[in-house]
């Protein structure tokens, strides 16, 4: 359960619950199902928890639904309010612990301010609220989450009120409260187990119930053969990059069938196709893209992909996915790791040259050798100026201005732009610029910190 904040006082509060499929046989993807429960949104607010079937699983007796709430609170000032749903029942029927009896709740903190930013409780992004895992091995792997307005947030297992588990967290599991990697120690039985966890922003918190089943195998699970180095993408902003998710089941039978499911994508992130291969498509290729977009925060946010056949036998991995701005990409291999610190911003001149660095950037430029990059010369008819770009840089990134008095910069027209190839990387430009009949003329080019 999660919540966007999208008026003073209102919210929408989304719900994504697991139920058995064996319960609405009938129903197909996009019908709309009404699960009994009740959503309390914490204050008088009450409404019926109708789910949205956006998966089934008739295999394994099951289907996700999901539901978006509205609702408006009354209050002056400030408040805080638990949402909360509950059900006598998590998914069934599962391997062991038969199949229901054992209570669900999920709750949200949802606290409002008037007058502040619209803001959200983190999200959790996981493609099932059951995940199959095999026996005798322990399970560990980062819960896929993200605050769609950007704030840092915690984790932590949730307790008895939160989550109704009278016994919350499982012998031995861990919970990194910051990176969220989750860990159960290996089971050497049959057997489910539940985890709710809770994700905390300060503003607020979301939750996620997780029903972990771990199977003793017959045959062997899937399992990843092609994964991006380090299990890191790197992305820069304005550029795609391109690869690969493969996973192979070593058995060939149709019910080894391997798919690779995921959650919402993050922005940037899209999928190109979805290939499966070999015998009974036992392997399963993902092409995907990563292709942050201008304005996209930098840093770091992981995402679980799953490797799954018809039987449940699965994988997880958690891929990390970086943005990263070209500049930075190439601050990072442009100094020697250990020293100039405090000199690698796009404004910073540490060869004393008087091309700073983000211009040593756009240029080509090795920002620790002082050498002239920009060059000017001067005709009977024409103002040339002369430099060497980098081929990556955004085109109209860079912008000749023209002034007579240094003084006031004006958009150069009639200037004449010729673009010669320098080396695989570069090309020199040469802005020719017609001499007029001012006294004077300055010709200058100003890059747009977008190409940094
Ligand atoms: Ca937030
Ligand atoms: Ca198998
Ligand atoms: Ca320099
Ligand atoms: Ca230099």
């Amino acid at each position: 359960m999660s919540w966007t904040q999208t008026g003073p006082k209102t919210v929408n509060v989304e719900v994504t619950r697991t139920i058995r499929r064996g319960l609405y046989p009938a129903v197909n993807v996009g019908d709309t199902i009404n699960t009994g429960s009740l959503l309390n949104f914490g204050d008088a607010g009450l409404t019926a928890v109708n789910l949205v079937v956006t998966s089934i699983d008739a295999a394994r007796d099951k289907m996700v639904t999901s539901g978006v709430f509205p609702h408006t609170y009354t209050f002056s000032g400030s408040g805080s309010f638990t949402a909360f749903t509950s059900t006598c029942c998590r998914p069934a029927p599962l391997p062991a612990n038969g199949s229901s009896g054992i209570d669900m709740r999920l709750s949200a903190q949802v606290i409002l301010a008037e007058n502040v930013p619209v803001r959200s409780s983190p999200r959790v992004y996981l493609p099932a609220q059951v995940l199959y895992a095999p026996t005798g091995a322990p399970l560990s792997f980062a819960i896929p989450a993200s605050d769609p307005d950007g704030d840092s947030f915690g984790y932590r297992f949730a307790t008895t009120p939160e989550s109704s588990l009278t016994t919350p967290i499982p012998t031995g599991a861990t919970l990194d409260a910051s990176t969220g990697v989750f860990t159960l120690p290996a089971q050497a039985a049959a057997i489910r187990q539940c985890v709710q966890v809770i994700l905390d922003d300060g503003e607020g918190t979301s939750s996620v119930d997780m029903v972990f089943s771990f199977l003793g195998y017959a045959t062997a699970p899937p399992a990843f053969t092609s994964l991006p180095a380090g299990r890191n993408v790197i992305g820069y902003i304005g550029q795609n990059t391109d690869f690969q998710i493969a996973a192979v089941d070593p058995e060939l039978t149709p019910s080894d069938a391997t798919d690779i499911v995921f959650g919402a994508l993050p922005p940037g992130l899209s999928l190109l196709s979805s290939v499966p291969s070999g015998a009974n498509s036992n392997t399963r290729t993902l092409n995907m893209r990563w292709s942050p977009q201008p304005g996209q925060t930098t840093g770091a946010s992981a995402m679980t992909f799953m490797a799954i056949n018809p039987t449940g036998e699965a994988a997880l991995t958690t891929l990390t996915f970086t943005v990263v701005t070209p500049y930075a990409a190439w601050a990072a291999t442009a100094f020697p790791a250990e020293s100039l610190a405090n000199q690698r911003e796009p404004g910073d001149d540490p060869d004393g040259d008087g091309t700073v660095n983000g211009l040593e950037f756009v240029t080509g430029g090795n920002p620790l050798v002082a050498a002239p990059l920009f060059t000017s010369e001067r005709n009977a008819t024409e103002l040339i100026l002369s430099y060497p770009r980098r081929r990556s840089v955004p085109v109209g990134a860079d912008r000749p201005q023209v002034s007579v008095d240094l003084t006031g910069w004006l958009p150069a027209t009639g200037l004449q732009r010729e673009v010669l190839p320098l080396d695989d990387t570069r090309d020199q430009i040469r802005l020719h610029l017609p001499l007029g009949p001012q006294a004077q003329q300055f010709l200058r080019v100003v890059f747009d910190e977008g190409a940094f």
